[in-house]
């Protein structure tokens, strides 16, 4: 699963969905017990918020972080912050596991010596969505990010270059990775309202890890 046949099938498991963008389809199931676990060691120091938008606006999916700095926003604008502004530390280390998939799943997308430095952990309940954005609060924009999908499935809305462009829709399901580089790293994308329902790893949650060269 983790050595893709480059000869496979399309529906087996490697598929670029954009110019840099590469779907890894179930490349972290075997790992997805441990990835939770390391999920809740960090939620233990550093705990989900609801962070507030520079319009004042309470995002509806929690967010956590864990790395060298993690992605902050407030009233004062979006930005990587080396301390956790709820508690005053440092964010909890990047789990070895995280770093070790994020260069296994670069590597088969083609993207060789990722060495991210933050991760941005998601959490969405029943309704919880993220309106259509690029991230682009990282240093270098030349570094792929590398999205982990674990828990209830999402419908990804996966637009271009422009906020007009009108986004495809990609169902992203538990253990589902996409390594987002090259001219797919700067396009617009969101992810629609979860429906609800009960994931046996995770119940009624979906949870995203997206692992950055943020500084
Ligand atoms: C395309 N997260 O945290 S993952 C985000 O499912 C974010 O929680 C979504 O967008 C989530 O910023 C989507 C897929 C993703 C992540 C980063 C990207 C797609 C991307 C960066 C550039 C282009
Ligand atoms: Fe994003």
């Amino acid at each position: 699963m983790n050595t893709p046949d480059l000869f496979a099938a399309p529906e087996g498991g490697v598929e670029a969905i954009a110019d840099g963008a590469v779907l890894l389809r179930g490349f972290v199931l075997d790992a997805a017990t441990a990835l939770l676990a390391e999920i809740e060691r960090v939620a233990e120091a550093a705990s989900f918020r609801h962070m507030v938008t520079p319009g004042g606006y309470e995002m509806s999916a929690a967010m956590t972080n864990c790395g060298t700095a993690g992605w902050t926003t407030d009233r004062s604008g979006y930005r990587y912050e080396r301390l956790d502004l709820k508690t005053g530390n440092a964010w909890p280390p990047l789990p070895e596991a995280f770093m070790d998939l994020a260069g296994r799943a670069a590597a088969d997308a083609g993207y060789a010596g990722c060495t991210p430095d933050a991760c941005l952990i998601n959490r969405y309940a029943p309704g919880a969505k993220l309106s259509l954005h690029q991230d682009r609060d990282e240093a270098d924009f030349t570094a792929p990010i590398v999205s982990v999908s674990l828990g209830l499935p999402a419908t990804f809305l996966f637009g271009g270059p422009r906020r007009a462009d009108r986004p495809q829709r990609i169902v992203l399901q538990h253990g589902d990775v996409v390594v987002w580089g090259g001219p797919a790293r700067l396009f617009y994308h969101g992810v629609a309202p979860l429906k609800d329902g009960v994931h046996p790893a995770t119940g009624r949650i979906r949870y995203n890890l997206t692992l950055r060269k943020a500084l």
